[in-house]
């Protein structure tokens, strides 16, 4: 099923300029990126975002976290955009990322783990629209679906 999900390279990976390196990952994947830009969360836009860790230990270090610099938002399509994006993301802890995730690959602490990704479609939906407008989101075809997919 193709589908859209929501991804963040949060602020530490902006500040270890490997935006290019997780980004050429996705793209190495084939993963369709449909919108995609740089901003500094307000923190309303953080609270709205992680609403669901409210109240939990690590909720104000993780508000703290996400706008305390800029960072990457991105729309991909594709096969399973969700769980194939998760996959590539690793676990939360990069602890217990298998090497060849991103996190497993590039992050060693949970509160310092580079990428956000939606977990689920229904969060995919709510993210995509908590950070893009429609106009922001672009539909087109790109001259590697007829090889990457069975269409
Ligand atoms: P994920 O980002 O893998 O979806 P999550 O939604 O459970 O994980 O948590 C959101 C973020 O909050 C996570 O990327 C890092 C932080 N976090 C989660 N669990 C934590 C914990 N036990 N201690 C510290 N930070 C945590
Ligand atoms: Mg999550």
């Amino acid at each position: 099923m193709i589908e859209k999900t929501f991804m963040m390279i949060k602020p530490d990976g902006v500040q270890r300029g490997i935006v290019g390196k997780i980004i050429q990952r996705l793209e190495d994947r084939g993963l369709k990126i449909c919108a995609m830009k740089m901003m500094k969360i307000p923190k309303e836009l953080a609270e709205r975002h992680y609403q669901e860790h409210k109240g939990k230990g690590f909720y104000n270090p993780l508000l703290d976290y996400i706008t305390s610099g800029p960072v990457v938002c991105m729309v991909l399509e594709g096969e399973n955009a969700v769980a194939a994006s998760r996959a590539m993301m690793g676990k939360t802890n990069p602890q217990d990322a298998s090497p060849g995730t991103i996190r497993g690959d590039l992050a060693q602490v949970t509160g310092r783990n580079i990428v956000h990704g939606s977990d689920s479609s229904e969060s995919a939906k709510r993210e995509i629209n908590l950070f893009f407008n429609d106009y922001e989101i672009q539909k087109y075809e790109k001259i590697d679906e007829a090889w990457l997919l069975e269409k």
